[in-house]
């Protein structure tokens, strides 16, 4: 007979393997009539595999554009201008410009910048043009640096900044690089970000470029999402990820002027690890195995693993233990990279060429920094009872969330708390 084994390899088309799972849990059940006990396991390990492969068969992958969830500032907002409008203030392709100068309150040095008001500001065409050559594609999470839970996973495709920002001849005193989008000619509605210039120069060991993103799951980046172009930095919350782009400056200020800074925010963080719940059913009958379904936002640290623990509903937790490291934690299963991506990619690939996958779309490594992880875990053995469920990651030190940088303000990150009732 054949053997049941729980390998993640099993989930590896997690999307696919429900028949699969039910047919063979036909074999491992009737082996279990035999009356051993390890048959009787596997029976049961049949059967949990197939609830666990239930719940995630369901899990979308990338976010369709339209479903984002959306920060955004401006009045009128910038992409509900009229259309003359918006080609008049260059907010549709045909028209779009690119301001990149020197900061005028700067001594940085620009052998040749590229302005509007100068007549040579870059414009769509030649950032395709540089897009033919250099384009980049990858996978990123837009996370709030103060909302709990993600706002949408995308494939983003752009150029780096850095091609764009040799074409202005850089010769000296440049530390820092300021960037801002439309803001109807108000200052008080500008929305700046900002970047040491070694990060735009050169990715650290395994990350990868800051671009000027002009597509998002393989279609023009939409208004509503920034377009036409928006910056896209890999490892930061959402706040830097400048949409509506018009304006670069090359400055020799040494200090971020993100207009989160002001909002007490930390625009130095890196995005960080942690697990949040996708389903828990509120009430279950005593005796069903509950199957839970969430996703975990990988940050710097990366995410080894994700545990869950339960424990009575409102059991208050020793104040010296503020992160509930002595929680009962138990593994969920980290689920392997989907094979069916959403996002509306065609036939739900995903292109070629994406960083960090093979030629053949397989992940080179998963999960992947600063994109979701999907993990499942079933509930069993519970009394009837109020309930409060936990989830945490662990980062790849070992170190558990919300650890090591549990300060809101350099991004949420709190551990997730989901209610569950199971009845007699
Ligand atoms: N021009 C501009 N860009 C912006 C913002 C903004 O208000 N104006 N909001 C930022 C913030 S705080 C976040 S969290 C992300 C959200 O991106 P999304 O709306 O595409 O999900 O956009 C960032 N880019
Ligand atoms: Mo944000």
């Amino acid at each position: 007979m054949k053997s049941i084994t729980l390998t993640p390899d099993l989930f590896h088309q997690h999307r696919e393997v429900t028949r699969r799972y039910f047919m063979q849990l036909g074999a491992a059940g009737a082996a279990a009539m035999g009356g051993r006990a390890l048959f009787a396991n596997e029976a049961e390990k049949a059967n949990d595999a197939k609830l666990i492969a239930e719940a995630a068969a369901d899990l979308e992958y990338l976010t369709v554009a339209e479903e984002f969830g959306t920060v955004e500032r401006g009045n009128p907002l910038p992409y509900k201008l009229p259309l003359a409008k918006r080609l008049e203030v260059g907010l549709e392709r045909k028209t779009w410009k690119l301001d990149l100068m020197a900061d005028p309150k700067s001594n940085a040095q620009l052998g040749n910048p590229l302005t509007r008001a100068a007549g040579n500001a870059l414009d769509f065409p030649t950032l395709m043009k540089l897009a033919e050559k250099h384009a980049v594609k990858f996978l990123k999470v837009i996370s709030c640096l103060n909302m709990s839970k993600p706002l949408g996973m995308g494939l983003w495709e752009g150029v780096p900044l850095r091609e764009v920002l040799w074409l202005t001849q850089p010769k000296e005193n440049v530390r820092r690089v300021f960037f801002y989008g439309h803001h109807n000619e108000d200052p008080k509605q500008m929305f700046r970000g900002s970047l040491p210039i070694g990060r735009v120069l050169e990715d650290p060991p395994g990350d990868l470029p800051v671009i000027l993103c002009y597509k998002l799951n393989g279609k023009w980046l939409s208004g509503k999402r920034g377009g036409p172009v928006r910056m896209i930095i890999p490892e930061t919350y959402g706040f830097k990820n400048v949409k509506w782009l018009k304006t670069v400056m090359l400055t020799n200020e040494p200090f971020a002027n993100d207009t989160y800074a002001r909002g007490n925010n930390d625009v130095d963080t890196w995005m960080k690890s942690m697990a949040r719940f996708i389903y828990l059913p509120r009430r279950e009958k005593a005796g069903v195995p509950v199957a839970v379904t969430g996703m975990a936002q990988v940050g710097v640290g990366g995410v080894k693993k994700v545990q869950v623990a339960v424990l009575p509903r409102g059991k208050k937790w020793p104040a010296n233990d503020p992160y509930m490291t002595q929680a009962p934690w138990r593994d969920a299963q980290l689920l392997p990279a989907p094979t069916h991506w959403g996002g509306e990619l065609k036939d739900g690939k995903l292109p070629s060429g994406v960083s960090n996958f093979t030629d053949t779309g397989q992940p080179k490594h998963w999960p992947q920094r600063y994109t979701l992880a999907h993990w499942a875990t079933l509930l069993k053995g519970l009394k009837p009872g109020d309930y409060d469920v936990f989830c945490r990651t662990i980062d790849d030190k070992g170190i558990a969330q919300p650890l090591p940088r549990p300060f809101k303000k350099s991004g949420r990150n709190a551990i997730s708390k989901a209610e569950l009732t199971v009845e007699k």
